[in-house]
């Protein structure tokens, strides 16, 4: 397009417990953007839809087992096999809200009892996210709130360490949102810190890599 360049999306990532509200306030997100004009698409990870995600999606669901190192290394391959879209989506202008990401990886593997150091190895180069919201709550609030379903680390004793493991993650780049506020506020304080996200990347803010 001629001289001018054409600013690029934002990578927003949603981290936190399941049962915090991630998957809904994800895609109000989306309509709330694209109602602003705002190119904008819902990712998730794991992506169960390609080859590497119905092997984690089996496993999830216990109709496969598999070593905790190996599932590791899925759960990033399954990243891995999307970064050249991510990267040329978010080139061409659309923002990215994502549910979950790397730091998904780290925390449920490394409260199994996996070395921090070693799970964050292959996220090394993926891109990073501009900004990674944290929706905060307490694995025993989260828990009362119902609607675990049956699939392998939804346990109040397991999400419990693994809370312990998002703490050390923090960087930055993270805002935690209080995830127990009526769902309404959650959402305006989301909105205003994606539309500032969203400002600050079309400004020609380049692209930069995990972990940074
Ligand atoms: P959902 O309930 O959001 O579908 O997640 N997980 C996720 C990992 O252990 N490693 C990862 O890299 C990612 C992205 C978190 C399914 C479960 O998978 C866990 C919950
Ligand atoms: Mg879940």
């Amino acid at each position: 397009e001629g001289n001018k360049k054409e600013s690029r999306g934002a990578l927003v990532v949603l981290e936190g417990l399941d049962r915090s509200g991630k998957s809904s306030q994800c895609s109000r997100l989306v309509s709330f953007l694209e109602g602003r004009g705002i190119s904008a698409e819902l990712w998730r990870f794991p992506d169960r839809t390609t080859n590497v995600g119905q092997m984690i999606s089996a496993y999830l669901t216990n109709t496969s087992q598999l070593d905790d190192h190996t599932i590791h290394l899925l759960f990033s391959a399954n990243r891995w096999e999307k970064r050249s879209m991510m990267e040329t989506k978010l080139k061409s202008g659309t923002t990215l809200i994502v549910d979950r990401y790397s730091y998904s990886g780290v925390a449920f593997s490394s409260a199994k009892g996996l070395d921090i150091e070693w799970c964050k190895a292959p996220e090394i180069g993926l891109l990073a996210p501009d900004v990674v919201v944290y929706l905060d709550i307490s694995p025993e609030k989260a828990a009362e709130r119902g609607g675990y379903g049956g699939e392998r680390y939804e346990k109040l004793e397991f999400q419990k360490k693994v809370a312990d493991y998002y703490k050390v993650l923090h960087d930055v780049s993270w805002k935690v949102v209080d995830a127990c506020l009526p769902m309404e506020d959650v959402e305006k304080q989301l909105q205003e810190i994606v539309l500032d996200c969203v400002t600050e990347s079309g400004k020609g803010k380049l692209l930069s890599t995990l972990w940074s």
